[in-house]
């Protein structure tokens, strides 16, 4: 499976996943869906039969709360049957709203943000103490970088000379219910070059570049790698697409189901099979003319409940 192919499928299962059990943050999973489909076709290194397999890269999805993305990934290269991710964020179920360690192929449960980095570096360390060679990824959100957790391994990672530690920022500018320079802004080029990290700067939306960042990403200083990437909150449904109010809110029923499928189907990569809507929703439902929100909105709870009708 190609990057990009995995990318839409991770887009379409999120879009299903959330739609189906009313979870929130598919803003966060469509933001994420690039970087998750460069590194789960070209970058890590991982056994599907051997899950456990202690050459593996490690990786971790700090920003916990965008867990359908993993499961997508995951599932879609044959951890377990691509069936169960209907079953995500319900009662019983393996793949719950955060991310769980319950599953073969993650080893870490995140949705605390702030925890990733610092066991990712612990592990860095572990490898290099133990001279077993992998590197160990971590992808964390903007917002969560306001955690003091994140500065301290930053910090220990640089002492070290961790340059097994490959952190990637899925740099949206915004986090739950705000743009991120309206909550805690943080210089973040500034930020990491401070604490000694090596950085390089992408289009996460661009699979190039991102490969190209990620591939080696050794450097003649030993430092631990950060890829800063740019993305778009929402990225690909034109109508999620830097709307706050999609952090929190699942596509319901009605217009917004269908519009979000059928946006998808126009930028369908050559090969990949829609396992829902194998032709798309019927178009009988517009999408209404003004359906943005604004800030102030999303601090309205009926925006994010069953009952609520679409705007
Ligand atoms: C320690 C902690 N505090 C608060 C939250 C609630 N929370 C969930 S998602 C989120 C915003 C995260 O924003 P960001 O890291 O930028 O991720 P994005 O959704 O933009 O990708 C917050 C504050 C949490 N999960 N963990
Ligand atoms: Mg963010």
């Amino acid at each position: 499976m190609t990057s990009k192919q995995l990318a839409w499928l991770i887009r379409r299962h999120g879009v299903e996943m959330t739609h189906l059990s009313g979870g929130s943050h598919i803003g966060a999973i469509l933001s994420v869906a690039d970087i998750m489909g460069v590194l789960y076709t070209d970058i890590l290194k991982f056994d599907v039969n051997n899950p456990e397999w202690d050459g593996r890269d490690r990786f971790i999805l700090s920003k916990g709360h965008a867990g359908a993305s993993v499961y997508a990934a995951i599932a879609e290269n044959g951890f377990f049957d691509t069936e169960e991710l209907k079953t995500h964020y319900q009662n019983g179920s393996r793949l719950s709203g955060h991310v769980s360690h319950h599953l073969p192929g993650i080893d870490f449960s995140t949705g605390s943000l702030g925890h990733g980095l610092p066991v990712a570096a612990g592990r860095a360390l572990a490898g290099k103490q133990n001279g077993v060679n992998f590197r160990s990824f971590v992808v964390m959100g903007d917002g969560e970088c306001n955690e003091g957790s994140v500065w301290e391994a930053a910090e220990f990672a640089n002492h070290y000379k961790l340059d097994n530690l490959v952190a990637i920022v899925d740099y949206n500018h915004m986090q739950s219910l705000d743009y991120c320079n309206n909550t805690l802004e943080v210089e973040m080029i500034k930020r990491w070059r401070g604490f000694g990290w090596n950085i390089i700067e992408v289009n996460g939306h661009d699979h190039g570049e991102l490969k190209s960042a990620l591939i080696n990403t050794s450097n003649s200083e030993n430092k631990p790698t950060v890829v800063i990437a740019n993305t778009v909150k929402g990225k690909g449904i034109s109508f999620m697409e830097m709307d706050i109010l999609w952090h929190y809110r699942f596509p319901h029923e009605g217009w917004e189901y269908n519009c979000a499928v059928n946006e998808l189907h126009k930028v369908k990569p050559e090969g990949v099979i829609d396992p829902y809507t194998p032709n798309g929703c019927p178009e009988t439902i517009a999408q209404p003319e003004n359906c943005r929100h604004t800030v102030s909105e999303t601090y309205n709870p009926t925006y994010y409940t069953r009952e609520v009708e679409s705007k």
